[in-house]
C-alpha cells in the first residue's frame, strides 16, 4: 500500500510536472475533506472522475487531503471544492 501511494505521488508529480511544461492549462490542487475511511475516499474520487475539467483525483485518507489536476480552463479549485462538499459522506 505505502509502494502504491510512492508510485501515485510520483506519478502526480511528473504527471503536473510535464504537463505543465506542455500545457499551461493544467493546474493542481490540494483540497482539504472530511474523509474518514476508504468509502469516502472511493465516494469522493469516484466523483471527482465525471467532474468538469478534472483530471485525476487522488485522497490520502490519513491527511483528508485530495490531490486534484485538472484543466484550468474548464474548472477551479472552488468549483472543485464545492462538487466535493455536495457529497454525502457518512460512514457507515
Ligand atoms: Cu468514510
Amino acid at each position: 500500500m505505502d509502494k502504491y501511494l510512492k508510485f501515485l505521488l510520483l506519478f502526480i508529480i511528473f504527471t503536473s510536472a510535464f504537463s505543465n511544461v506542455s500545457n499551461a492549462q493544467t493546474d493542481t490542487a490540494v483540497i482539504a475533506t472530511s474523509a474518514q475511511c476508504d468509502m469516502c475516499k472511493n465516494k469522493i474520487e469516484n466523483a471527482l472522475r465525471f467532474e468538469k475539467g478534472v483530471k485525476l483525483a487522488t485522497l490520502d485518507v490519513k491527511s483528508k487531503n485530495v490531490t486534484v489536476i485538472y484543466n484550468s480552463k474548464k474548472t477551479d479549485a472552488d468549483k472543485i471544492r464545492k462538487a466535493i462538499s455536495m457529497l454525502d459522506l457518512r460512514c457507515r
